[in-house]
């Protein structure tokens, strides 16, 4: 399927050729696939007040009704699989097997929503008072706006608009501007489940293409009752504060450095295919990425030749090639932070093993590079640091203390694993005295979190959780309701008035 097939068969019309301001270039071959148009801030606002206007109605139709449209959303992702998955290849880089991957985990958070849709109850709970019923109601909360980063162009998203929606909220969303056709895909196909629903109110889900002005918009327009953003650390330190200013919600999915454990008892079978799928898997551009590597030091020399053997021999090349493990990185500008970081980590006493640009002959305007090993000689401010490219930092270690000192001594604190079939280690490894990350890991690698668990991280990670569990109470208001079904007026706290 060649670019133009995929945007028909997702329902496109956005010509690859238009005139608009936005150019959308592949980072396979660097070719420009499309010209958007970008919409103005004054559009931006216009459509965040359709948007809440949406909600005056949308929040009225009861829940399992809404579940019903994230039902149909849901088949049409289904029916489009490979067609969005192949878009997310092409706009992304990811190689096929992840971007199908991708829309699989939007149908199993539909999928979640539906369910959740009958389930959004709160609690009833016991008065002090006589003749008195206590109890908690979840509302709509708003418009939901949501901000995506390249990396994950459709997935997030839909974590964010399939809770959203059954919890009585319209959707913003503002995608990154390096992955728009994405994002217009699923709008059209959203398009097509409300065509099928039949009275939806216009305006539950909008898409903002363009630059970083129009998510600054959603940030400080107080009708967007919660902004889920996700993106790298210094973007949710502004995004923070200045949804805080307006006392309005913020839902924060930022870096992660996430590291892998490897103790004596590991089975260092299953620990490389991990920290092979996890530190090079999307060319090391996942939130969730390991990359960091704590291993012991009776088991790292063992553990180290077989990663470089695989590291040596991974398929880096066109993602759409059947066989090929590393697709390109997403741009320039990520290929130049890798190198300055792999500089940086010679200079800080590194023994780096690849990392080097490949395929520059074939695709001079791709940025295809061999994942990269990064031996240090401790936890350096390199390492300390996210860079979002393959590079996996290694550390040794000589007892289990040293290793969560080493594990948790970084700023952020999304996803982590322990490999050890020693209980002991595993289960202070979960403790509250173990990983302080969101997710924790026990024989399974640091990326590749399932929909049903929620989603997100502590420290600069930013606090927030998405996706599964109870993260949909972060989309919807909650009222503590006291009913008072006696003759008599008791006060609490024993109080008497008058
Ligand atoms: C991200 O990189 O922003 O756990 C999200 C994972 C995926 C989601 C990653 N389910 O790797």
């Amino acid at each position: 399927m060649n670019p133009q097939d995929v945007l028909h068969a997702l329902g496109l019309n956005a010509g690859l050729h238009s005139d608009g301001d936005l150019p959308v270039h592949s980072p396979i071959d660097g070719a420009c696939i499309a010209r958007l148009p970008a919409h103005a801030p004054d559009d931006a606002r216009a459509l965040i007040g359709a948007a809440h206007e949406a909600f005056q109605a949308w929040r009225q139709v009861p829940a399992p009704r809404r579940g019903e449209l994230v039902r149909l959303l849901g088949e049409e992702l289904r029916a489009h699989k490979q067609a969005l998955g192949r878009l997310v290849s092409l706009e992304a880089g990811k190689i096929a097997a992840e971007g199908e991957g991708e829309v699989q985990e939007m149908i199993d958070i539909c999928d979640f929503a539906v369910g959740l849709s009958r389930q959004l109850h709160g609690l009833t709970i016991a008065s002090e008072r006589p003749g008195h019923r206590m109890m908690e109601t979840w509302h709509p909360l708003g418009v939901v706006g949501v901000i995506s980063a390249f990396n994950f162009p459709v997935a997030v998203w839909s974590w964010n608009a399939a809770l959203a929606l059954v919890c009585g909220n319209p959707v913003v969303w503002k995608p990154s501007e390096k992955t728009p056709l994405t994002a217009l895909a699923c709008q059209a196909l959203f398009r097509r489940a409300l065509t099928r629903f039949g009275d939806a109110p216009e305006g539950l889900l909008h898409v903002l293409v363009g630059g970083r002005d129009l998510g600054e918009i959603l940030v400080d327009d107080p009708r967007v009752a919660l902004v889920s953003a996700t993106g790298s650390t210094r973007m949710g330190r502004e995004v923070g504060p200045r949804v805080a200013r307006r006392f309005g919600r913020c839902l924060l999915e930022l870096g992660g450095n996430n590291a892998l454990i490897v103790a004596p008892s590991a089975d260092l079978d299953m620990a490389a295919r991990a920290i092979l799928f996890g530190a090079i898997g999307t060319a090391g551009q996942r939130c969730t990425t390991t990359r960091r590597l704590i291993v012991h030091e009776s088991v790292a020399d063992a553990l180290l030749a077989r990663l470089k053997t695989a590291y040596a021999s991974a398929r880096v090349g066109d993602p759409l090639d059947s066989g090929t493990l590393v697709g390109p990185l997403i741009d320039q500008a990520a290929y130049d932070a890798m190198q300055a970081a792999l500089a940086q980590a010679r200079d800080q006493g590194g023994t780096i093993t690849g990392g080097e640009r490949l395929l520059a002959d074939r695709y001079p305007d791709a940025w295809y590079v061999r994942p990269a090993l990064a031996e240090m000689p401790g936890q350096t401010d390199v390492v300390r640091h996210e860079t979002f490219a393959p590079i996996l930092y290694v550390l040794r270690y000589r007892d289990f203390d040293e290793a969560l000192a080493l594990h948790n001594g970084v700023p952020q604190g999304l996803s982590s694993a322990i490999f050890t079939t020693d209980l002991r280690e595993s289960e202070t490894f979960l403790s509250t005295a173990g990983s302080d990350c969101g997710i924790a890991n026990v024989n399974i690698g640091t990326s590749g979190a399932e929909i049903g668990g929620a989603f997100g991280g502590e420290k600069e990670t930013g606090g927030g959780r998405e996706s599964g569990s109870d993260a949909w109470k972060a989309y919807m208001r909650r009222a503590t309701n006291t009913i008072n079904y006696s003759r008599e007026l008791p006060l609490a706290q024993g109080i008497r008035f008058g």
